[in-house]
């Protein structure tokens, strides 16, 4: 609760409004997201799993990972891709999830352990910004995962910062496999948040919620609505909770009140989409080898095996 009275105080009590996105996940969220990615207009999961099913052994035999350490698991969904390469070529590993989520992370532990008996699973409970600097050792390689574009809920600073943070961590040899959604079609960009179903409006609500119950608020739901637009300058989703009332809202917690018009906005996660060259900037910037970039027929979804180099 301490980050998140700190990150409310310096994002959300005067314009321009914002939240970190972290805030999304609680259980709810987790389980929110996870719908979003069966909607038919979220096309980044099944993209990306799509990539992983084809290229996974060829990751697999590449990096000879000894450990996949995978930030912002979620519920792994996806991992079993790379999970099934390890089997058909008779490799073993530790899978190490991390992720903020706890309920997330136990029950993709627990589902992961059933159908892959032989894995070793440790699973990381906490913010991948703060813990990054005292990851426990394991003999071979590492290989670092980052899926599902969550990169691109960085600004470009926090990026570079994001990806040097976790080149530090590697040991010579390691490996870092990174998803990033691409640059497309407006109109595709726009319906993938802002799905019919309003499962991306209910996930983007939500936090609201987070908010009533860790800081004693009492935001009311039906008084925002869920905005989604992709701007083209800064070539990202921006995604909005607009006030529809005049509105105060008490945050017991903070002892703050927050004075909201019909039409202010609470800047709740920006989703970056990249050209493919930028995509392997981000890796070089923070010196890592681009070995593989794999992509679809329609170029909707980047897929690169990165590696430190052994100089
Ligand atoms: N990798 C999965 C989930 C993506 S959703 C996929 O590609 O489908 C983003 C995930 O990152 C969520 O599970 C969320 O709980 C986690 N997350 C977001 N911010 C985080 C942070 N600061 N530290 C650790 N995990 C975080
Ligand atoms: C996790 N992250 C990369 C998702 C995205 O596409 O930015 C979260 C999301 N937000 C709305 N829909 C999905």
């Amino acid at each position: 609760v301490l980050d998140l009275i700190e990150d409310v105080r310096a994002g959300l009590l005067s314009p321009p409004r914002y939240l970190p996105p972290k805030y999304f996940y609680d259980d709810r969220g987790s389980s929110l997201f996870d719908l979003i990615c069966e909607t038919p207009e979220y096309y980044p999961t099944r993209m990306e799993d799509s990539l992983l099913s084809r290229y996974g052994q060829d990751i697999i035999s590449r990096a000879r990972p000894g450990r996949i350490l995978e930030l912002g698991s979620g519920t792994s969904r996806k991992t079993r891709r790379l999970l099934d390469a390890c089997e058909q070529l008779a490799h073993t590993c530790i899978y190490t999830p991390y992720d903020v989520c706890e309920p997330a992370l136990e029950q993709a532990a627990t589902e992961l352990l059933s159908a892959y008996p032989w894995l070793e699973i440790t699973p990381l409970a906490g913010d991948y910004h703060a813990g990054l600097g005292n990851l426990p050792a394991v003999e071979g390689t590492t290989l670092f995962v980052f899926l599902g574009s969550t990169i691109g809920n960085f600004s470009d600073a926090e990026a570079n910062a994001f990806i040097n943070e976790i080149r530090q961590c590697m040991q010579p040899g390691d490996f870092f496999l990174l998803g990033a959604d691409r640059v497309k079609n407006n109109a595709v960009l726009h319906a993938a948040y802002n799905d019919l179903g309003g499962l991306t409006a209910a996930f983007n609500l939500n936090v609201l919620s987070v908010l009533n119950r860790e800081l004693q608020a009492d935001f009311r739901l039906d008084n925002f609505a869920h905005e989604a637009v992709f701007n083209t300058q800064f070539s990202r989703i921006e995604m909005y909770l607009v006030s529809s009332v005049q509105q105060s809202i008490r945050l017991g917690t903070l002892a703050e009140t927050i004075v909201l018009e019909p039409g202010d906005r609470i800047l709740t996660e920006i989703s970056r989409k990249f050209l493919y060259e930028e995509v392997e900037k981000l890796l070089a910037d923070s010196g890592l080898t681009v070995i593989n970039h794999f992509e679809p027929d329609n170029g909707y979804f980047s897929l690169v095996l990165a590696q430190l180099g052994c100089s």
